[in-house]
């Protein structure tokens, strides 16, 4: 049976997501979902954007939209826009872009970046047992009625309320410290803070079976309990 793999906030840590990929030894088979929130904070999100736009002819991901990629789009607009999202961690991304280390101008984004962030990216998706959304969701609403600011912002946290269709969420968006996935009932968050002293997380979602790595390239590997 292929295996369904979701992967929670990336931002920009590239180390930490080339490890992954030789851990949980991705395939073809595997149903991939990325979670959003590639970008920012973390040192590479130049090379994380290059290694989904790759592997989007490979493996075939599922890949959300996520808050850090609705800023960084927006800093494309105003002004103001690129401060804000400077300061939310796009500093960083621009780095990646320099050769010197120094933060580049946001015209050193290559086109087919932009390209990606505006073209691949879904709000959200759906199988027959689970939802997947960067943040959070609505317990009353189907997933093509939430909102924005619920579905890209709003942090899944102990007031969760299990969505109405019965399905279990899986999320990211709101990290972790504990570094380990956040379980409730009908829902587990897997934004275990890659980008800070955490792990990045791979989830198979019907197992609770997860992998995690980190930017020292460490792995680790253990199971939540899925059943409620
Ligand atoms: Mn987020």
């Amino acid at each position: 049976m292929s295996r369904t793999l979701a992967i929670g906030d990336i931002h920009g840590c590239l180390r930490s997501l080339e490890e992954m990929e030789g851990y949980v030894g991705f395939t073809p088979e595997d149903q991939i979902i990325l979670l959003g929130d590639y970008v920012d904070k973390g040192l590479n999100t130049c090379g994380v954007i290059d290694w989904l736009i790759d592997r989007s002819e490979t493996l075939s991901p599922i890949m959300l939209l996520g808050n850090h990629e609705i800023m960084m789009l927006a800093a494309q607009q105003s002004y103001g826009s690129l401060q804000t999202w400077k300061n939310c961690g796009g500093d960083t991304t621009l780095m990646s872009y320099s050769a010197e280390l120094e933060e580049a101008t946001i015209d050193a984004i290559p086109d087919r970046h932009w390209a990606f962030l505006k073209t691949a990216l879904l709000p959200s998706y759906e199988t027959s047992t689970h939802l997947f959304v960067h943040a959070c969701v609505l317990p009353h609403l189907p997933l093509e009625e939430q909102p924005d600011d619920v579905l890209y912002w709003q942090p899944f946290d102990e007031w969760f309320v299990p969505h109405h269709s019965g399905k279990q969420l899986i999320c990211g968006h709101k990290s972790q410290k504990s570094g380990l996935p956040f379980v409730r009932p009908g829902g587990i968050c897997i934004d275990t803070w890659a980008h800070g002293e955490g792990w990045l997380t791979c989830l198979d979602v019907n197992t609770g079976t997860y992998w995690q790595t980190n930017e020292r390239r460490e792995r680790r590997k253990d199971t939540v309990d899925i059943s409620n």
